[in-house]
């Protein structure tokens, strides 16, 4: 196993944030460098080729190599580190992935809806993200995790379901009415656990709304809007 982490990072991401919970799950000790999205330093573009967080970095004795893209971090760390968090069975293992393609979509959305300018749309995104829970929920089966344990999935939906603990303190989102498994209750009570104590207290602290490059235009509820969906930080 390498010998140092370095998680290059952007304090709000959630991309990187299951980076940070699979760590913890592995029970790795690793240095986190939060970088300014809005200015990207020239070593950060240099390892990271879509200009985007989080950015494994690997330091070996042979040489530091960058791994990118949140997924592929998690697969390398689940790879690389016990306990495993996916099951060894291909097809399973496809499954896996599969869903957590469908925990990005969702991260989307969740962004999408927190950025609605109108209440048109807002209740658009809503019922974009009620039906997408009722995906989940009906993949989760009994729960309250999927496939039976907590795995890179998980690790994957976390940080979009957690948004809802905000959302809920302005907005009657409801988004969760018919699906009470995928509301991210499990999650919730999984932070309280001391294996992942120091990445949910790195979750909590931040605050859920990424930065904007710049600022321009309406307001929802007196947040300002971003100026443009390129280049303001958040998820893709
Ligand atoms: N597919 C990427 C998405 C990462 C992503 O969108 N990161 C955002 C911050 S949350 C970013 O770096 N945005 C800056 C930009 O696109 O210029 C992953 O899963 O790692």
């Amino acid at each position: 196993m390498p010998a140092r982490l370095t998680l290059v990072s952007h304090a709000l991401c959630p991309y990187v944030q299951r980076a940070a919970i699979a760590l913890a799950e592995k029970g790795v000790d690793f240095e986190r460098i939060d970088i300014d999205l809005a200015h990207k330093p020239d070593w950060f573009l240099a390892v990271s080729p879509l200009g985007k967080t989080p950015v494994l970095l690997v330091r070996r004795d042979d040489g530091t190599v960058p791994v990118f893209e949140s997924a592929v971090i998690c697969e390398y760390l689940d790879e690389a580190l016990p306990p495993p968090m996916r099951p060894a069975d291909p097809l399973r293992r496809a499954r896996h992935r599969a869903w957590i393609e469908v925990a990005s979509a969702t991260l989307a959305t969740v962004w999408q809806y927190d950025t609605a300018l109108d209440a048109a749309t807002l209740e658009r995104r809503r019922i974009e993200l009620a039906k997408r829970f009722e995906q989940v929920e009906g993949a989760l089966g009994e729960g309250p995790w999927f496939d039976g344990a907590f795995s890179l999935v998980g690790a994957a939906f976390a940080p979009a379901l957690r948004y809802f603990d905000v959302f809920d303190t302005f907005a009657e989102a409801d988004v969760f009415a018919t699906t009470p498994r995928a509301d991210g209750t499990p999650f919730r009570a999984r932070r309280s656990r001391a294996r992942v104590s120091a990445a949910a207290a790195r979750i909590r602290r931040a605050p859920v709304r990424p930065p904007r490059r710049a600022v321009a235009g309406a307001t929802r509820r007196g947040r300002r809007a971003p100026a443009s969906a390129a280049g303001d930080g958040g998820p893709r």
